[in-house]
């Protein structure tokens, strides 16, 4: 059966990748980019583009109706740093957003959904060391509360419904593709782009602020992989731990020190620090592993290479 794809939130981090990692496989013409506001010329050029609020229910079920959407890929979230200043609209959005498409789902027989987690699930409760799949999970922060809900939420509608809705949750992410947009991990974003244009980044983390972190390339590798996976192997129903790479801005100062041996780091940890000091420092994926083959490609000196190559790239484009 032709699959017709629907990305909501195409303009982001996640979305504006992953978009393009679909259009590779299921053809551009059968993904449909979606997002509040305009998403990339290589997204709008390369196939349907459409503005589109998830929070809009009836907008949005006769999207699905009329394109004909089997499956549902849901990348809208207001991201942990932005949620702690608008508490409750934050929680609005990540939860409506959520339910709009869980619902709709439900009653139009989507065939298969994404929705991404995060390591923001975890609190100061949780062991911090290699954090496992299952564990005590209390989250102090509103993002986190919210991605906790949420993953109860999928679970209840796998059982309850037969959904087949498969969720990540996502360590850090770093791409050059974007920039950053709200969360606590940004730090890691914002510093290769700091590096290139000043020699210099003043980090709003303290040099030690070991944190799970992934090179964008691994998460939506793993992303399509769990999407394509069989779906019996899919035994996890709320979302899977993946893990990539673990480092603090110390560390990855100096490996962008190898590179750039001028590159100074300077620290003023803001609000954000009470947040990384709540997650987990490394993860423990093993059950992704053995499940459905997760594996990690990218470790800390390939993505640091990668991402002051491509960012200076970006700088030159513009001159
Ligand atoms: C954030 O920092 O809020 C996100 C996340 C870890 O989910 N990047």
């Amino acid at each position: 059966m032709k699959e017709n794809i629907l990305v909501i939130g195409s303009s982001g981090q996640i979305g504006s990748e992953l978009t393009l990692a679909l259009r590779n496989i299921y053809g551009n013409d059968n993904v449909f980019a979606t997002d509040i506001r305009e998403s990339s010329k290589e997204i709008t050029q390369s196939g349907p583009f459409h503005l589109l609020d998830v929070l809009d229910e009836k907008r949005l079920i006769h999207f699905v109706i009329r394109y004909k959407i089997t499956q549902i890929y849901l990348l809208a979230a207001v991201l942990s740093g932005n949620a702690e200043k608008l508490p409750l609209q934050a929680w609005d959005i990540n939860m409506k957003s959520l339910m709009n498409i869980l619902d709709l789902s439900r009653e139009v027989g989507i065939k298969k959904i994404f929705w991404p987690s995060s390591i923001a699930v975890f609190g100061i409760t949780t062991p911090r060391v290699n954090t496992p799949q299952l564990t005590i999970m209390e989250p102090n922060t509103v993002y986190g509360i919210s991605k906790l809900a949420g993953e109860r939420w999928c679970e209840y509608y796998n059982n309850k419904y037969n959904l087949d809705i498969r969720s990540i949750r996502y360590p850090g992410l770093i791409s050059y593709k974007t920039e950053a947009g709200g969360g606590t991990t940004d730090y890691a974003v914002e510093i290769f782009y700091s590096a290139i244009e000043k020699k210099s980044y003043e980090c709003f983390l303290k040099p030690d602020t070991t944190l799970p972190m992934m090179f964008m390339p691994d998460a939506i590798r793993g992303t399509t992989e769990l999407m394509e996976a069989e779906k019996s192997k899919i035994k996890v129903k709320s979302s899977y731990n993946l893990s990539g790479i673990s480092f603090n801005p110390e560390e990855l100062s100096n490996e962008i020190k190898k590179f750039i041996p001028e590159f100074k780091i300077t620290y003023n940890p803001d609000f954000r620090q009470k947040i990384a000091d709540s997650w987990p420092q490394s993860i423990d994926d093993s059950v992704a592993k053995n499940e459905w083959g997760w594996k990690s490609e990218y470790d800390l000196n390939k993505m640091t290479d990668i991402m002051l190559k491509e960012i200076k790239k970006k700088f030159e484009s513009k001159v």
